[in-house]
């Protein structure tokens, strides 16, 4: 099973950049660029890492980001992830970064972009991974200043595909930001959303009526509104969920209680993904891995969510083709 779930190909479409921050890349960019950490080891680290709940979480991952200034910091941090997806025969990913993550520290939103798309055009050529970009936009932040984002990334539109919003859910409603997405859906950007993580179905309900969301990342508490799960079949959205960032959050309690089998039952379209690997114990294998083995997954459901992540991707219907 294990070697099955290595060498079946496949697309990961939740995965924050600044989440894939392994501690070695973090202690050698923080050296270069002089920057003092708060850890000394790697057991510091593993110390550190025990969340429990999203903004415990956070917390840490804004930090661990502080240290990249440099477009050459942006450049490493990407194409260590695409190295990664190479060695798990991951063929295709959906990359979401957090602009404000970085202007906010007076980092220009040049700098992140030009380094993250520059390593996702070697890749392809040099690794045969492919990518797109999603901007996310942080939702504790106003919607104010998801505009600023959004004007910002206009003169690099040609590199981004698609717009979301994460950062801390609860307090921070889809509503918040309807104006910036219908803004950002002009421009051309596709919407998604992180919903259901922390918060409530009703989060979820807004994502798709408000914000017109095409995939919902999380959207784990849909399953507390029948109504809600007929809504989003018939509209055949997918769900990203994230099984070892939902038990590293206690969004799930144990990887045994995780919803996952239940929503393939019930007809959901899910794709599983790492969210945050370098954080969270484990790359998307092992997500796929760990989460077989939780719920005695058989080897065609294995295959399903192999096939949703190119089906649920947004590459063009002729690249699909290919993995289809
Ligand atoms: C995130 Cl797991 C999660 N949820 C919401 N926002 C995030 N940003 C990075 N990881
Ligand atoms: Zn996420």
């Amino acid at each position: 099973m294990i070697e099955f779930i290595n060498n079946l190909p496949k697309a990961e479409l939740h995965l924050h950049i600044e989440g894939s921050f392994e501690p070695e890349l973090m202690f050698k960019i923080a050296q270069r660029n002089n920057i003092k950490i708060p850890y000394k080891s790697i057991k510091e680290i593993e110390e550190a890492y025990k969340f429990s709940c999203l903004q415990d979480f956070l917390d840490i991952y804004y930090q661990g980001a502080g240290v990249l200034i440099t477009e050459q910091d942006f450049y490493d941090l990407t194409y260590s992830y695409l190295q990664k997806c190479a060695a798990q025969n991951v063929k295709h990913t959906e990359i979401m970064f957090d602009p404000q993550t970085h202007t906010h520290r007076g980092i220009t939103f040049e700098t992140v972009i030009k380094g993250i798309s520059k390593a996702c055009k070697d890749a392809e050529e040099n690794l045969n991974v492919s990518s797109l970009l999603i901007m996310s936009y942080l939702r504790h932040l106003s919607e104010e200043d998801a505009f600023k984002t959004l004007e910002q990334s206009l003169p690099f539109k040609h590199l981004i595909t698609a717009v979301g919003l994460d950062s801390s859910e609860k307090g921070n409603p889809p509503s918040k930001f309807k104006n910036v997405f219908e803004a950002s859906i002009k421009q051309g950007y596709i919407p998604v959303a992180h919903a259901g993580e922390e918060g409530d179905a009703d989060y979820v309900w807004e994502a798709l009526d408000l914000l017109k969301i095409k995939r919902i990342d999380h959207g784990n508490n849909s399953l507390q509104d029948a109504n809600l799960i007929k809504e989003i079949i018939k509209r055949n959205l997918a769900l990203t969920v994230c099984p070892l960032s939902n038990t590293a959050l206690k969004v799930v309690d144990n990887l045994k209680d995780h919803p996952l089998k239940k929503m393939l039952e019930l007809g959901l379209n899910i794709t599983i993904n790492s969210d945050d690997p370098a954080y969270f114990g484990g790359q998307v294998n092992q997500n796929y891995i760990e989460t077989q083995k939780a719920l005695n997954l058989s080897k065609s459901q294995i295959y399903l969510l192999a096939k949703n992540s190119f089906k649920y991707s947004f590459l063009s219907e002729e690249k699909k083709e290919i993995y289809l």
